[in-house]
């Protein structure tokens, strides 16, 4: 007997524009990802004025999947998925986010896609927004520092819900809503919201407006799918990373409780409907006087989530720099290395346990339905003289990962529906924008100049995964 239920969802996850490629085809309009640069090792992406990056640019290609399509989910069925986590690139709908009618040519493609999953028993797991808007509403409307992205994109998951309503069950609003809380660097705003700071302007106060704006839309589409099928489940997608207390100082247990509010804040919201105290506090405190009004606030009690979708790859730990009873959080100086857990080459601290401490945190919390969108290990696979890839680190990492989200259903008895880990088929990093740093089961021949032949082979940890989901995660 499995720990895990009977229909336990086993999948992968992939978001349309880090491996669709066809960035200018079927109609497609340019959105936010087809104008980021490429960062180096360590250093993040950053926003363009609309330039678009050369011909080998990473995403522009991507592995093909717009082409490739049918060769791949034969292969996600090989593996033995029984759903596959994708988005809908916004663009491909509505190419500039402001016109009347969508693209056909747009819905169509995802049809099929969702279609070629179904015949394989493969259930299609769908974030409406992942990291690309249209660039023209960046342009035109400021991206969502403005009010009028909650009528486009309302109208974007209508159209979506309207016609997928019969091969579509799980879907997710915006990926990684809270990413954007991290809003002193480029990438996680820009990707997130849209939005580029002009010099001198109070970062954070726009964030929390566009945050807004994003939560409003949500519920809103929350609600209209809803009434489209009630058997919709529309979960919100958190980027949780836990952050420990560096020590048992009272202080740092403090600090602690309060980055988690300024992190995880988005969460309340989405499930209760409304802003946690806290948040109000900050806010007057801080002076934002946000454009919130009575009718956001009656959405927003309109649009609860169903389940709580969010991705897991590491913690962090914070000590508390004195900062007296506000214990305001600043990323770039409260976070310190934890001792006692290893990073990755890219600076991600591996911490399994972590996960279950995560499911805890959220069950304790919410008492929702969990899904584990993301997980996974971005590593440099090197390819064996006899073309094989022994990614054992993957497997490691996986393993490490499955066992403590069991652990977390066996010990603390927490509503788990499902795992996919991410980029199980090799695709472009959205942090760096590269195709070095790979996480697939599915080896993709591409490397980062944009030269390969695009062929797929099966690593190791093919196999093994293979196994995990036969045995319903009871062989690891
Ligand atoms: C999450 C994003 C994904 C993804 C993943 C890995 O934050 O939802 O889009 O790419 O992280 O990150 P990276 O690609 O930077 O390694």
């Amino acid at each position: 007997m499995s720990i895990l239920r009977e229909n336990f969802l086993w999948g992968g996850a992939v978001a349309a524009h880090q491996l669709e490629g066809g960035w200018d085809q079927g109609g497609k309009g340019i959105s936010v990802a087809d104008v980021m640069t490429v960062g180096a090792h360590g250093v993040p992406r950053r926003i363009t004025d609309g330039v678009l990056q050369g011909e080998n640019y990473p995403n522009h290609e991507a592995i093909d999947f717009y082409h490739h399509y049918k060769e791949d989910v034969k292969l996600f069925a090989d593996l033995g998925l029984n759903c596959f986590r994708t988005s809908i690139a916004w663009t491909r709908i509505f190419p500039n986010g402001d016109e009347v009618e969508p693209n056909e040519e747009g819905l169509q493609f995802y049809d099929d896609l969702f279609d070629e999953c179904l015949k394989y028993g493969i259930e299609p797991v769908i974030t409406l927004s992942h990291f690309e808007m249209p660039y023209h509403l960046v342009t035109e409307y400021g991206g969502w520092r403005n009010r009028k992205m909650i009528d486009f994109f309302a109208k974007f998951a209508r159209v979506c819900f309207e016609r997928y309503k019969d091969k579509v069950t799980y879907w997710m609003t915006f990926n990684e809503i809270n990413n954007q809380a991290n809003y002193a660097e480029d990438f996680a705003p820009f990707t997130n919201s849209g939005i580029k700071y002009q010099e001198g302007e109070d970062r954070e106060k726009i964030m929390y407006q566009a945050a807004h704006y994003e939560l409003v839309a949500s519920a809103q589409a929350v609600k209209i799918g809803h009434e489209i099928n009630p058997d919709f489940q529309i979960g919100c997608m958190i980027a949780m990373c836990p952050i420990y207390p560096y020590s048992c100082d009272p202080k740092d247990m403090m600090m602690s409780v309060s980055a988690m509010q300024k992190r995880y804040w988005f969460t309340d919201v989405h499930v209760r409907g409304h802003y946690p105290s806290f948040m109000e506090n900050y806010l007057a405190r801080k002076g934002f006087d946000l454009d919130i009004t009575e009718q956001d606030l009656t959405d927003l009690t309109h649009g609860c989530v169903d389940y709580i979708g969010f991705s897991y790859y590491m913690s962090f730990a914070i000590k508390d720099h004195d900062k007296g009873p506000a214990f305001d959080y600043d990323e770039s100086q409260d976070l310190v290395k934890n001792p006692y857990v290893e990073a990755s080459d890219w600076g991600w601290q591996i911490d399994p346990l972590g996960l279950r401490y995560a499911m805890n945190w959220f069950n304790e919390r919410y008492e929702l339905p969990l899904f584990i969108v993301e997980n996974g290990f971005g590593a440099i696979d090197e390819i064996e003289p006899d073309g094989t890839i022994n990614d054992q680190y993957r497997i490691d990492y996986l393993k490490a990962h499955i066992e403590m989200m069991k652990e977390a259903v066996e010990f603390d008895g927490i509503p788990l529906i499902g795992y996919t880990p991410w980029g199980f088929i090799d695709l472009v990093s959205a942090g760096t924008g590269e195709m070095k740093k790979r996480y697939g089961f599915i080896y993709v021949d591409k490397d980062n100049e944009g030269q390969g032949t695009l062929k797929r082979s099966k690593k190791k940890s093919f196999d093994w995964y293979q196994q995990v989901i036969k045995s319903n995660g009871e062989e690891l």
